[in-house]
């Protein structure tokens, strides 16, 4: 007898493609939707703009103990998760993405203080796909052979440390859905923030027009639109040049490979 439930072939169902699916292998299970369903994911998963699938990783332990984790060759502290429950896991979330979606199988990606970093062009790529498979550790991580065997890519969210990689799926599940199409509002396309085209965003102000002695500045309450695009558009440029030399750097090298002339 196999191991593992063999994947099957997907059928086509009348309800038509399937959305985004997020397929979540986690220790925790209970930390998702998480805050993600408080917010505007939240809604878009009512919605069915995007789906969520979590998989309790313990439901593929096979001992009595239902052990998950071991202690490293080789000694040291801590423990790893074990490659043979790992890999059960995985074929379960690869079986259902091949089942749900009718396409190619989701990325499958292992949240890692050691992963590239997410960036907007991560969260767009993966946004254009049929969703992704997200293996969150715990513990000192997993064995190496199970990223190998299942061809696995690694993902940090910044250098800093975590406790588990959840947080990290909760963070990448939210930069990527707010792209996936209807999530956001016309008036707050993605392609519009100062973000999207490579900028740190302008300041924002609301009524009173006075509060403490300190006014909105005159160019917003004048009713000029293509005045507060130009301010606008200046602040957004001072302040990503003042903070983020790195993204400022990018920022002006892409407008002059675009259009020297402008
Ligand atoms: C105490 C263990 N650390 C030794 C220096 C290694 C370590 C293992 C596992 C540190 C953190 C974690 C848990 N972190 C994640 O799973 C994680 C993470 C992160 O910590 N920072 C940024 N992005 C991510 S994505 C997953």
């Amino acid at each position: 007898m196999s191991e593992h439930a063999a994947p099957r072939e997907a059928p086509r169902t009348a309800s038509g493609p399937a959305p985004w699916t997020a397929r979540v292998l986690t220790l925790f299970p209970e930390m998702f939707p998480g805050p993600l369903g408080l917010s505007l994911a939240g809604k878009a998963l009512e919605r069915g703009i995007w789906a969520l699938d979590v998989l309790d990783i313990r439901d593929f332990a096979r001992d009595k103990h239902r052990a998950v984790d071991d202690a490293p060759f080789g000694g040291g502290a801590g423990m790893v998760m074990r490659p043979d429950v790992l890999d059960a896991a995985l074929v379960a979330a690869k079986a259902r993405v091949a089942k749900g979606s009718g396409r190619a199988t989701a990325p499958v990606i292992y949240l890692s203080p050691r992963g590239r970093l997410l960036d907007r062009a991560l969260a767009r790529e993966l946004a254009r796909g049929p969703g992704a498979i997200l293996l969150c550790g715990r513990y000192e991580g997993v064995d190496e052979r199970v990223l190998e065997a299942h061809g696995i890519a690694e993902l940090s969210i910044g250098d800093y440390v975590l406790s588990g990689g959840e947080p990290a799926a909760l963070v990448l599940i939210d930069a990527v859905v707010r792209l996936l199409p209807g999530v956001m509002g016309n008036h707050e396309s993605p392609a519009e923030e100062s973000f999207e085209r490579g900028l740190l965003e302008y300041p924002h102000y609301t009524r009173p027009a006075e509060w403490q002695g300190r006014k909105v500045p005159e160019v917003l309450v004048s009713g000029h639109h293509e005045k507060v695009r130009k301010w606008r558009q200046a602040q957004a440029e001072r302040i990503t040049e003042q903070r983020r030399p790195d993204l400022w750097a990018r920022y002006v090298k892409d407008r002059d490979d675009e259009g020297p002339d402008r």
